[in-house]
Formats: structure tokens, sequence, C-alpha cells
């Protein structure tokens, strides 16, 4: 049977194989990363997002070179999906000068403004202010640019994500504000941190819309994110998306999680965002056996690339530690 020409999200089936593409990307390089920590090659934190790729791929994709994203610990994938070369990133781990930061710095705080990535600083929820900033900015200027900011549910109970949220209904900011409710905040559990089931209704009280998705759903994160950025384009305002997932790993590398039981682990893991896409592209004819074989090659290839050349990248000189400090 010939693969669909377009499904009801109006993409088309190479789009849908891109998509795929990247899942299986980030995935990757987050698994590496892990394995890489234990070999003690890293000289980063390390904090992967393992199990919860389809946010970051259903949101990136939907998005337009010039949108902005706010990443968080977790989102190493929306660096590569806004053009940050894997090498690039892979270098950025390894802390050498050919890295964003050019070795002076943790993957957690880089950015690429020229690619419109904006870096995070270490307290949670305080991206949040700073994207409906960004895009206040593009309302000003009267473009139809989005920002997209990303946060966990633990960040939802700072102070931080009301001022950020407020300002942002109050101004109706073209911002979109994505969930990643991964059920823990570091060793705590969602129903020790928030009275009520789901942060989507935090929006109502900012004025604007706030939705709860399968968050390993792609397609639907993918869905939430292109009716949403329609809106902020043309000047609705703010939406807040939930996207309900998990992650595998401890909260970094580091933690072994043994606050969570195993069988919670398997029960996420029976929702793997990656089978279910992939069950969902060969049904519809889009991804054969040799189309598989050839993504996780590419895949593979991309990411044995980027580690050789990290670990034969310069470490920084001394000397210019401090180059390009402006204060
Ligand atoms: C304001 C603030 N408080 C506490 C911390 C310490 N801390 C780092 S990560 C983390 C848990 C974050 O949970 P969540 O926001 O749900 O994101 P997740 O790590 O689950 O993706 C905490 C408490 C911090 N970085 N910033």
């Amino acid at each position: 049977m010939p693969p669909i020409k377009r499904t009801k999200f109006k993409l088309s089936p190479e789009q849908l194989l891109d998509m795929f593409y990247w899942l299986k990307l980030v995935r990757a390089f987050d698994e590496r990363l892990s394995i890489l920590v234990r070999q003690g090659k890293v000289r980063s934190g390390v904090y992967t997002g393992i199990g919860q790729e389809a946010i970051i791929v259903g949101t990136c994709f939907a998005l337009r070179r010039d949108d902005f994203v706010c990443p968080l610990h977790r989102d190493l994938g929306s660096f590569l999906m806004k053009g940050v070369e894997p090498r690039t990133m892979m270098a950025q781990m390894f802390a050498k000068t050919t890295g964003l930061s050019k070795g002076r710095d943790s993957a957690l705080h880089s950015g690429a403004t020229e690619l419109g990535i904006f870096g995070n600083t270490s307290m949670l929820g305080a991206n949040l202010p700073v994207a409906a900033g960004i895009a206040y900015t593009f309302k000003m200027e009267r473009t139809d640019q989005v920002v997209v900011a990303y946060f966990g549910e633990g960040a939802s109970n700072t102070g931080d994500f009301h001022e950020g949220l407020n300002f942002a209904g109050v101004q109706r900011l073209p911002v979109l504000f994505i969930c990643e409710n991964n059920q823990y905040a570091y060793s705590v559990p969602v129903e020790k941190s928030m009275a009520i089931d789901d942060v989507a209704s935090r929006a109502e009280s900012y004025g604007f819309d706030g939705v709860a998705i399968n968050g390993n759903d792609v397609l639907a994160v993918y869905q939430a994110t292109q009716g949403a950025l329609a809106r902020a384009r043309a000047g609705d305002g703010p939406t807040l998306i939930e996207c309900k997932t998990y992650r595998w790993h401890g909260h970094s590398e580091h933690d072994k999680a043994f606050y969570r039981s195993d069988e919670e682990l398997a029960m996420w893991k029976s929702r793997d965002p990656i089978p279910t896409f992939t069950t969902y592209l060969k049904g519809m004819h889009v991804l054969t056996d040799d189309k598989l074989a050839d993504v996780e090659s590419r895949v593979k290839q991309t990411i044995d690339d980027a580690v050789e050349f990290a670990m034969n990248s310069p470490d920084p000189d001394p000397a210019e530690a401090v180059t390009d400090l402006y204060a």
C-alpha cells in the first residue's frame, strides 16, 4: 500500500519521518551522554529527558526558525532542533573550546540567541518572566514571533511562575508555557507538592487557556502547539500546555531514584513515545523496515561523529578564562 499523502495534522510522510528522526536522535543523544557520564568523560551535569522526547520534538517541530525557546536542564533536544550541531552540543558537554560556551560553562546555562535559544539560569521558574520579557519585545516590535518556555511541574510552585504567567496574561503576550509534568521534582512526587491534579488549571488565574495533554504522544503535542502558536501569532496571547510524562532516569545521572517503584517505572516505559509513534507510522505505511534502518544508521553516525569531534577538540586555555566577561 502507498503511504498516505497527508495526515489530519497536515504533515506529509516526509515530515512525519523527519519527526521520527528527531525523536530517535534526541533519545540517542541522551542515552549516549548517560554512558559517557559513567565513563567519566562528561564535564557537565547531565539531566536526561529520556522518556520525555515527544514534548521537545512535538513543540520544536511546529516552530519557525525565528521563534525563541527557553529550555530547561532536560531539554538538550531543543538545542538540536533549533539548529545547534550535534558536534557543538556534545563538545559543550565535554567542556571543550568547540562547545557553545567554549568550555566555560556546563550545558545547563548555555544558549545561542542567533538560533533563538535563550540560556537558562539555575533558579527554576526564573526563565518564565524572562520568556514573558522576550515576548513583550516581540509585541512591542510588532513581529509575529513566539517564545516557548519549558518548565517542570515543580517550578510551577515558585513565585516566578506566577509573575511570569500573570504578566504574559495581562499583556496578552505571544508565549507558550510548556509544562513538562514528569511526576517528580527531584524526589518529590507531584501529589506532595500540588493540591490540584493539573498544572494546566492554573492558567485560568492568569486569564488564558491551559490544556493538559498526553506528553508522550508527539502528534498530540504538535497539534496543541500548532493551535497555541496560531493564537499567539494572531495577538490572542499565551497558552499553557501541560504535557503529562515521566522521566525514566533519576533527576540527574547521579540520582538512582530510589524514591519510586520498579512497577511505576515499568508502567511508564510501556508508554514510551517512540514505539507508539513507530506503530502509528507503520500503520500509515510511512515507515518501512528499510526506512527504519536508514533512520537508525543516520542517528548512530551523527552521535558517533559528535562524540569523536568532542573528544578530539581542544580544552580551553586557562589564560582565556575571563575573555568575553563584561562585568
Ligand atoms: C528556585 C529553585 N529551587 C530549588 C532548586 C533545586 N532544584 C533543582 S532541580 C529541582 C527539581 C525540579 O523539578 P521540576 O521543576 O519538576 O523539573 P524536572 O527536573 O522534574 O524536569 C530542584 C528542586 C532550584 N534549582 N531552583
